[in-house]
């Protein structure tokens, strides 16, 4: 009986280390003055096509990309690609970024002063909302072909969203996806998120999406 104990006082503990330097991660990026978005979401939901479509629309600020995968470094060479620059982390099995992760990679991949930094997290609607990074805006990608009925299934990522993008709003009405309902059903858990329905691919929602980021962090004009 007393294993279980242990195995939640460890959790705790690791929590907590995480939380520190999270504080530490945040300080250090207001101080650089860099804008960190950390972008949750399942696997596929398009996270990498949205950014690589946001950045495409953000002016005046330069942009990084911190990607998160268990193995492999394929988001990481396609938004280089796209001129971006990008450092791949690999977690090796790990379902989530951690904050020491990021304050690794935020080392390593050097972004100038003044960045709009998009992290994109390991694709898993559970473990990544239970750590912080040290973000200042955390977005929740949703893509319809998921089903409205995850913020029943799932819901500490969307209580802990600030912004819920619903990725994918192109084939919604192929996939029987209710976005209404959707909306209903995470703004009962978290009244307070603000949300966006997209289509990277085809362009809708874009600039609505776009507008209040920019007008977030700060930007005085960034959609065209
Ligand atoms: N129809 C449609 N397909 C999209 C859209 N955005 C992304 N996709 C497609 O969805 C698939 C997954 O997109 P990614 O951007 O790689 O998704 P991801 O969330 O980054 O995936 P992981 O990093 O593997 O978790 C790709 O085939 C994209 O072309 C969209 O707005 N509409
Ligand atoms: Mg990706």
């Amino acid at each position: 009986m007393e294993k279980p104990k242990t195995t939640v006082r460890i959790l705790e503990k690791i929590s907590k280390a995480n939380d520190v330097i999270a504080e530490e991660n945040r300080s250090e990026f207001l101080a650089r003055g860099f804008a960190v978005i950390n972008l949750l979401g399942s696997p596929g939901c398009g996270k990498t096509t949205l950014i690589a479509a946001t950045a495409a629309r953000l002016r005046g600020r330069p942009i990084a990309v911190v990607e998160g995968d268990v193995a492999g470094s394929v988001d990481a060479e396609f938004l280089a690609g796209q001129g971006l620059p990008a450092i791949q982390i690999n977690t090796g099995g790990g379902c989530h970024l951690d904050a020491g992760m990021i304050r690794e990679a935020m080392r390593a991949l050097a972004p100038a002063d003044g960045s709009v930094v998009f992290i994109e997290n390991v694709g898993n609607l559970i473990c990544t909302a239970g750590y912080d990074l040290g973000e200042q805006i955390r977005v929740l990608a949703l893509s319809t072909p998921e089903g409205d009925d995850k913020p029943h299934k799932y819901p500490g990522i969307f209580v802990g969203a600030e912004v819920l993008l619903i990725t994918k709003s192109d084939v919604a009405s192929y996939v029987g996806f209710d976005a209404q309902a959707l909306r209903r059903r995470a703004l009962s858990l978290n009244p307070g998120l603000v949300i966006f329905e997209v289509s990277a691919v085809k362009g809708d929602g874009m600039d609505a999406w776009c507008d209040w980021l920019a007008a977030r962090v700060g930007e005085k004009k960034s959609c065209e």
